[in-house]
């Protein structure tokens, strides 16, 4: 074997072996770098004789050729090795479920379900919703809704009080949302159609009460409206609500200072294992308030009882919420427990609509 066969052998040799980018480019500047074994042989070409230059250099540069080709092809090799090496490594499996979001992890309060359903059901009847401030005036949480100074319906709302102001007067925690209708009353010419749901307030805790709890309250105001117009909007908001084809109220007289007349109003229901069933059954169960608005309260409100007449009412959206989720204590509504809201709670993107169903 000739010395020029024996360096091609060990220079390919070594090309095959070399199992990385930067040991073949340690090959490569070994053969062909500045000071390599090949280079080092074209260099001696200067020195030969014409003759011998002719034959040695065609040898020495097809050595050159094979040992540059083989390098390119090695590296060819290697590079697309790296690469599947870290496709693989990278591999992603695409069918696997996704980690769910904060925001799909996240819960809507039952409250907060309830009042959007709320807004839902009674945006389908033409009422818009109304809000207010929580800490309100004497005037607008009792005077102008015809509670006269010193009427015993003041004493049975037991009222938060602030501290007198520099007026003299005090200021409340409201303990009906009625104050936005006074409010909605003294700046929109009617017709009038709101809902005003919100907080209200009242010193009183128990199993059945807590001292903070919410109501929604409706207001109806035009030159005609009359009960049958009330009786039909009630039937309508609670089929919505509760989701069944029909229901069964019955109207009690009763006695509100803004309202008269005033009625209470049972809905017939079927109880049975602490199922509540509406429109069947044998037992009647007390769930809202309501009446014609009272002539003292559209006088003071800006309002001509001889041109304008209208229907109020007023559910408490707690016990609403409890009676559709099956919710057992309403001191939990407030304790903050995640694992009942776990539980209780909606998922932030199901918005209620009467389309598409008002709770999934
Ligand atoms: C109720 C029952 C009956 C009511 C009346 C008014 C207003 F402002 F128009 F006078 N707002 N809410 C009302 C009437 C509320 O709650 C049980």
């Amino acid at each position: 074997m000739t010395d020029l066969e024996k360096l091609e052998s060990e220079t390919l040799n070594q090309i095959a072996a070399a199992d990385s980018e930067a040991a073949l480019e340690a090959v490569r500047v070994g053969a062909l770098g500045k000071k390599g074994a090949i280079s080092a042989l074209l260099a001696t070409l200067g020195r030969m004789s014409p003759d011998e230059r002719k034959t040695q250099g065609a040898r020495i540069n097809a050595l050159k050729d094979v040992v540059t080709e083989r390098l390119a092809g090695r590296r060819a090799a290697l590079e697309q090795a790296a690469l599947e090496a870290r496709l693989k490594s990278e591999a992603l499996d695409v069918t696997l479920p996704a980690p769910p979001s904060a925001l799909e992890r996240g819960r809507l309060h039952p409250l907060s379900q309830v009042m959007d359903e709320l807004a839902a059901i009674f945006a389908d009847m033409g009422f818009s919703v109304a809000e207010g401030p929580d800490i309100e005036s004497d005037d607008y949480n009792f005077t102008k809704l015809n509670f006269p100074e010193g009427h015993p319906a003041r004493e049975m709302h037991d009222t938060f009080f602030f501290s007198p102001g520099a007026d003299g007067k005090r200021k409340l925690l409201r303990t009906h949302t009625s104050p936005v209708q006074v409010r909605t009353m003294l700046t929109q010419k009617p017709p009038i159609r709101v809902i005003c749901p919100g907080r209200t307030y009242r010193c009183d805790s128990d199993q059945t009460h807590t001292p903070m709890f919410h109501q929604v309250e409706g207001l109806v105001i035009d030159e005609t409206t009359h009960i049958g117009h009330l009786k039909w909007v009630l039937e309508e908001f609670l089929k919505a609500f509760f989701e069944v084809k029909s229901v069964n109220l019955r109207f009690r007289p009763s006695f509100f200072p803004f309202t008269e007349p005033s009625m209470e109003v049972d809905v017939q229901c079927k109880r049975q294992g602490g199922e509540i069933r509406f429109g069947e059954g044998e037992d009647f169960m007390e769930i809202l308030g309501c009446g014609m608005v009272h002539a003292n309260v559209l006088r003071n409100c800006g309002l001509d009882p001889d041109t304008y007449q209208g229907f109020a009412f007023g559910v408490g959206i707690d016990r609403l919420a409890m009676l559709k989720y099956g919710m057992p204590d309403l001191r939990d509504l407030f304790e903050g427990d995640l694992r009942w809201l776990r539980h209780y709670g909606f998922r932030a993107l199901d918005f209620p609509t009467l389309a598409g169903g008002l709770s999934g």
